[in-house]
């Protein structure tokens, strides 16, 4: 019997699961629930620069949604307005080693949100965005937002406004990194990637509007000369520093706000109106047998025959190539658990004689059964458990005017800039710049 050729591309490696140490969102959560690695996340597709800042510059595209981050995901992922999102970063996208962020790392963090009323086709970069949450450096605690999210195990937990109408939404973070900015030489260095929501409100209001100070359009809404970008974290008076961008706006449930017409989208207004109250698009399928990221298994055909069970083996690999190469740089463990769990036994099956199949026909695999799989139900890896949300009892914040967090002067020490806190000066990412090659996958 001769195997069919697809039976070899399983076996086909995955390059994308390269990657080096910077940072990169990986994995989001709703109300706790992990959603599963780079599910409903954009992030590059190239794992050697996934957790690298962008290097197409400060009016790039790219600073929307990062690399790639212009293209959609399959999944799109459903969260009620006001529930509890959790962005996972990594220093190594697929977790074959622990941390979050390079430690020499230091900077503010922000998280924004921007409606679309297409999520497969609207662009990521241009109008529309507004910023509900950022933090730079925290003088009483003398952190910076980065070291805060290394305390936490690289997790940030983040409440959506209540106030949102029901929509497809992009959010958005942001992670600006200072260590190289000297008086020499302003290098910030951004990390941005989205999510991909369909948020749930309990409005479709278009009555108000976001006020236009508190929408942006990103490339756009920061300045290579904007204070927050040229402060030098080793030299310069840390209680003075201020975050970049707009101010924050966090609507309230009664607020009513319309996110189209304001900020030159209200060409677009009529579209966005039609937007359906339920989601249609990127849900997850109910026959997804199996998930890696934004790709679902599928249940191959049914057999009774030697030639069915083959067919059906060749529909399982068939598969698992699309899984191998669409897997992002979060790496392919759902694609391993379809090959060896499912495609592998049909092969087995085939070739023993037992053309009665598939096996185990129309069960959960991996993860979601309980298995190693990265499964839509898959608890939080490594024993981690989401933190409170930064922004608890923000509710309204950004109703009034001058939200935006201003610096607080400690009456203590003046500064966290003592010679003995000044960290070793690096060159470039902080000296630790690893192109450090992770073995093929096989
Ligand atoms: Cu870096």
């Amino acid at each position: 019997m001769q195997l069919p050729v697809l039976f070899t591309l399983g076996l086909a490696t995955s390059f994308a699961s390269l990657s080096t140490a910077h940072t990169v969102f990986t994995t989001l959560f709703v109300n706790d629930v992990n959603q599963g690695d780079g599910t409903c996340v954009r992030m590059s597709k190239q794992g050697n620069v996934s957790t690298h800042p962008i290097a197409s510059g400060i009016n790039s595209p790219d600073m929307a949604c990062g690399r790639d981050g212009q293209e959609t995901v399959a999944f799109t992922c459903p969260a009620p307005a006001g529930s509890k999102l959790t962005l996972e970063f990594r220093m190594w996208a697929d977790a074959s080693k622990p941390g979050s962020i390079d430690p020499s790392h230091v900077g503010p963090m922000a998280v924004y949100l921007k409606r679309v009323s297409n999520i497969k086709t609207d662009a990521a970069a241009g109008p529309g965005w507004f910023k509900i949450w950022d933090e730079g450096y925290d003088a009483a605690a003398k952190k910076w937002a980065t070291e805060k999210l290394i305390a936490q195990d690289g997790l940030l937990s983040i409440e959506l406004p209540s106030g949102l109408p029901t929509g497809y939404y992009l959010a958005r973070h942001e992670i600006i990194t200072i260590q190289n900015v000297t008086n020499d030489k302003v290098d910030p260095q951004f990390y941005v990637g989205c999510a991909q929501l369909f948020i749930q409100g309990s409005s479709t209001s278009e009555s108000t509007s976001i006020p236009l100070d508190k929408l942006v359009s990103i490339p756009g809404h920061v300045q290579a000369t904007d204070p927050g970008l040229t402060l030098n974290p080793y030299k310069d008076d840390l209680t003075t520093y201020q975050t970049v961008g707009p101010s924050i706006f966090f609507p309230a449930p009664s607020s009513n706000i319309n996110t189209n017409t304001a900020g030159g989208r209200g060409t677009n207004a009529k579209t966005q109106q039609s937007t359906a109250q339920t989601q249609t698009d990127g849900l997850i399928p109910p026959t997804c047998l199996l998930k890696n990221a934004n790709w679902c298994a599928a249940e191959v055909p049914s057999y009774t025959t030697e030639a069915g069970c083959w067919a059906a083996g060749e529909d399982c690999y068939a598969q698992l190539d699309v899984c191998y190469k669409t897997a992002p740089p979060t790496g392919s463990k759902g694609c391993r658990v379809w090959e060896e769990d499912k495609c592998a036994v049909i092969q087995a099956a085939c070739q023993s004689g037992n053309f009665q199949g598939p096996p185990r026909k129309g069960e959960k695999l991996g993860a979601a059964a309980g298995g190693g799989g990265d499964g839509v139900d898959q608890p939080v890896p490594g024993g981690k458990v989401p933190p409170a949300a930064v922004n608890a009892g923000a509710e309204g914040q950004g109703q009034q005017a001058g939200s935006t967090p201003t610096p607080t002067k400690v009456s203590t020490t003046p500064t966290a800039v003592s010679a003995s806190a000044a960290p070793k000066k690096t060159s470039k990412c902080g000296g630790r710049r690893r192109e450090r090659r992770q073995r093929r996958r096989v």
